[in-house]
């Protein structure tokens, strides 16, 4: 598969294209849209969440609700566009216009943690906002988009369904081995910050509630499972065809991720190896592991066994409090810039991570399978696993 996003946060719109996805995978405008709902959700988010709505387009690739085997193609507009129609133009704008409007004036103060900085001084701009335009996480909503079509074609192929969940945020924690199964996903969905654990889930509002007090923001770790993943997706032969490997760079790209986890990840580092692997024993099933350490995971291939992955989150660089920093006219110090933020985004990541997932794991089984139409690719899955 072949995938790209495109667009600004206050631009027109974000578009999204995927190519390589096989005729007749079912998906409708409405189901894009569904889960770009479940992006806006969970409490923390700010002010924009509720006055912004994502309006779906699809421009190509899709009829009657079936894709064509032709490049999907999707928009997403924004409905602030109307507010930035002449800061964000792309055309040339009378200069005498731009300075009359307020949300022109030049960001100087780069935030702490954010692309700000770095990308001012790697794209040579004297202010932040045509850096922070497209570092946002705005740009999330198009992975949301494509990630419902290659769920779409991973559950009509294989079987496989992908549900995340939150497992801390700041310093509160959902008990370990809590594991949603696609059954649970309402009432995640229902749950103000997507945990299932009632006692957690009340944990992480207060913290939430306490860093919006306290002019402050949070980060979390969110996990997400993938369900009837089969045996082989992936290789050990080379280090880019690991299933792990791709993963993990799939759900470090999102916005603020600062550490991926596969299965146990870092606390297998912490065990001998008795304790840290999972034994194979026979079941009437067929071959099983006793135990899901490994995250479904064994030398970069998929095992058979529940896919799990985590991400970290750290917290979001527009601190309302905010934080010390240099005004890049003057080189005098200064506080970060500062118009509004979400105070937690983690609920969020957690749907953004199902679409990397879904979107890694569509790759995987498109290169494993093949197929034209999904009746082709539901063929040659069914063969694999019954020669097996
Ligand atoms: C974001 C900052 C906020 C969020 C935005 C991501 O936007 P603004 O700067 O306009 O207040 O609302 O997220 C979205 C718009 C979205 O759809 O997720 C950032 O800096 O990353």
């Amino acid at each position: 598969l072949r995938w790209l996003t495109a667009g600004e946060s206050h631009g027109p719109a974000l578009v999204a294209t995927l190519e390589g996805l096989p005729a007749g995978v079912p998906i409708t405008t409405e189901m894009v849209a569904d889960h770009l709902a479940r992006r806006r959700l969970g409490h923390g988010r700010g002010a924009r969440m509720k006055f912004e709505r994502d309006q779906v387009t699809f421009l190509g690739g899709v009829r009657h609700g079936r894709t064509l085997g032709s490049p999907v193609a999707i928009m997403v507009g924004n409905t602030e566009w109307p507010k930035w129609e002449q800061v964000m133009a792309a055309d040339p704008v009378d200069p005498e216009v731009l300075d009359g409007l307020a949300r022109s004036a030049p960001l100087t103060r780069p935030r702490p943690g954010h692309a700000d900085l770095a990308g001012m001084q790697k794209y040579g701009f004297d202010e932040a906002r045509p850096i922070l335009e497209r570092a946002s996480a705005r740009e999330t909503a198009a992975r949301v988009a494509l990630g419902a079509v290659a769920r779409s074609y991973l559950k009509e192929t294989a079987g496989i369904e992908v549900v995340s969940h939150v497992v801390e945020l700041a310093a509160a924690k959902a008990p370990y081995g809590v594991l949603p199964t696609p059954a649970d996903v309402a009432k995640l969905d229902a749950d103000p910050v997507r945990c299932l654990d009632a006692d957690a889930s009340k944990a992480m509002v207060a913290e939430i509630d306490q860093a919006h007090k306290d002019g402050d923001t949070l980060g979390g770790v969110v996990e997400v499972l993938a369900y009837g993943v089969p045996v082989g997706l992936g290789s050990h032969v080379h280090w880019d065809r690991r299933l792990d490997a791709r993963l993990a760079a799939a759900l470090m790209g999102i916005q603020a991720i600062k550490g991926v986890e596969v299965g146990d990840g870092f606390d297998l580092a912490r065990v001998p190896g008795s304790k840290a692997h999972d034994e194979i024993v026979t079941t009437p099933e067929g071959i099983k592991r006793a135990t899901g350490r490994s995250g479904g995971t064994e030398g970069g291939l998929s095992t058979g066994e529940l896919l799990r992955v985590r991400a970290a989150m750290k917290p979001i660089a527009t601190v309302p409090r905010a934080l010390k920093t240099v005004d890049v006219v003057t080189g005098e110090p200064a506080q970060a810039h500062h118009q509004r933020s979400d105070v937690c985004a983690v609920p969020a990541a957690g749907i953004v991570a199902e679409a990397m997932v879904a979107l890694v794991l569509a790759d995987a089984v498109a290169e494993k399978f093949g197929g034209d139409s999904v009746t082709e690719t539901r063929r040659n899955v069914r063969s694999y696993l019954e020669n097996l």
